[in-house]
């Protein structure tokens, strides 16, 4: 298949694109480098180093004698994406390319306008440019399990059958999302929903969990493949924060009491799902969605594996919760769908644990230990990130 990868210099998006060539697919990446820009903005930087996409691509052909085609530029630019989407001619686009970080998005207005504008436009062009040029094209869509956020009943995957004053209807799963981004996801979900229905676009909504991990088969074959690893308060997911906390000798910071559960993900899982959401297309005008987790725990015991795993002493704090979220609530979800289509997932364990520290005992010396303290408050607008 050709595939694009929309994001592909990114955090997932970099080892998508190389699992997806390795095992035979024809890949492009499209970035316009947004990410490494909001480095620049904050003052910080991925733990582990990352090169150039022109170096990634030229070490992947010198290694494999495969090519990753590139473009560079925005997709909130129509004509970029329309020539794009003509030039490569995929047959699947997966789209990651979006502001990803919740905290970014809640700085101030600049900051949640910003990542409204970005991840709405830009998906909005994608879906123009799959129903004006070919709308046989099977968007792969990375949304978030954020969007459902944390409702009294059962999370289900993406819809909800339900029966009211005696009439039945199938109707999109209810959103209560918790963040400005985690909102941009509600919206594009809808918009890609409604392209479905219209023009009979076929798309997947994959609702992802807290990825962790930062090596698949492909980037471990050389340091030049290396994907980003984030560790700051704005970008840095948790797990992989508690990780880097406890080589470094800090506090696992829980925010709040440490109750609230969430679906997580390990990269090698992720990037196996996008090929068999790729492989196994939606039909004809259907919004499929998944739930792009492998297993939910609490903050507690996510704290309480990494301590277990730590060859260290390690300690945990409780910081005040920056966020405005839900503890002590009710979470269960259902995650059957990509298991459905082959996927075998790697739980959290120890030796995975056992190589992240390893990972981060050798780049610890370039952590900036100020930027790993939370800053962004939900509760107020701030004008600033860094410290
Ligand atoms: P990332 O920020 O590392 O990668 C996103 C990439 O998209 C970056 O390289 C960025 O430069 C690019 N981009 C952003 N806006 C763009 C635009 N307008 N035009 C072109 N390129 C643009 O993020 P990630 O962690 O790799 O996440 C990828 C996707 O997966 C995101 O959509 C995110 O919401 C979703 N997701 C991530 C996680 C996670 O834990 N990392 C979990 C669930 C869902
Ligand atoms: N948290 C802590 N301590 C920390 C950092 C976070 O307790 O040091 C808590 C947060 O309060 C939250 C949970 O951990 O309850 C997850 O926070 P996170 O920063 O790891 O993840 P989140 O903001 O939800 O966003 C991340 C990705 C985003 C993706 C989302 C999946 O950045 O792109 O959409 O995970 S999900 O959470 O399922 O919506």
């Amino acid at each position: 298949m050709k595939v694009l990868v929309l994001g592909g210099d990114g955090y997932l998006g970099w080892p998508t694109a190389l699992h997806l060539s390795q095992v035979g697919h024809d890949v492009a990446v499209a970035d316009n480098f947004a990410r490494r820009g909001y480095d620049h903005e904050m003052g910080v930087d991925s733990l582990v180093p990352i090169e150039s996409l022109q170096t990634r691509t030229k070490v992947w052909r010198e290694l494999t004698g495969k090519s990753i085609g590139s473009y560079v530029g925005d997709l909130c630019d129509a004509d970029f994406t329309y020539h794009t989407v003509r030039d490569f001619a995929p047959d699947a686009i997966v789209h990651f390319a979006e502001q990803r970080a919740a905290p970014y998005s809640m700085v101030d207005r600049k900051h949640a306008v910003y990542t409204q504008v970005n991840n709405v436009v830009g998906n909005l062009n994608v879906l123009y440019a799959i129903a004006e040029i070919n709308p046989e094209i099977h968007l792969v869509k990375l949304g978030t399990m954020g969007e459902y956020g944390t409702p009294n009943i059962d999370i289900e995957e993406g819809w909800l059958d339900v029966e009211h004053k005696g009439r039945r209807d199938r109707v999109l799963f209810p959103k209560r999302p918790g963040s400005f981004y985690h909102l941009s996801k509600v919206h594009d979900s809808h918009n890609i929903e409604f392209a479905c229905r219209i023009w009979g676009v076929r798309a997947t909504d994959l609702n992802q969990g807290v990825v962790y991990g930062q090596q698949t088969p492909e980037t471990a074959l050389d340091d030049r493949l290396a994907t980003r690893f984030d560790y700051d308060a704005v970008f840095g997911t948790v797990l992989n924060r508690f990780v880097i906390q406890s080589v470094l000798g800090k506090p696992l910071t829980i925010y709040g009491n440490g109750t609230q559960t969430r679906g997580i993900i390990e990269i090698r899982d992720t990037v196996r799902c996008i090929q068999l959401a790729c492989e196994t297309p939606a039909d004809k005008g259907e919004f499929r969605v998944f739930n792009q987790i492998t297993e939910f725990m609490s903050l507690q015991q996510i704290a309480d594996t990494i301590v277990k795993a730590s060859p260290d002493a390690v300690r945990v704090e409780y910081v005040d919760n920056p966020r405005v979220e839900l503890e002590n609530h009710h979470y269960n979800v259902v995650h059957t769908g990509l298991v459905g289509l082959g996927l075998e997932p790697h739980l959290l364990s120890d030796t995975l644990i056992e190589s992240l520290f390893e990972i981060t005992k050798r780049y610890a010396h370039r952590v900036r230990p100020e930027a790993m303290l939370p800053t962004v408050q939900w509760r107020k607008p701030s004008s600033i990130i860094s410290n």
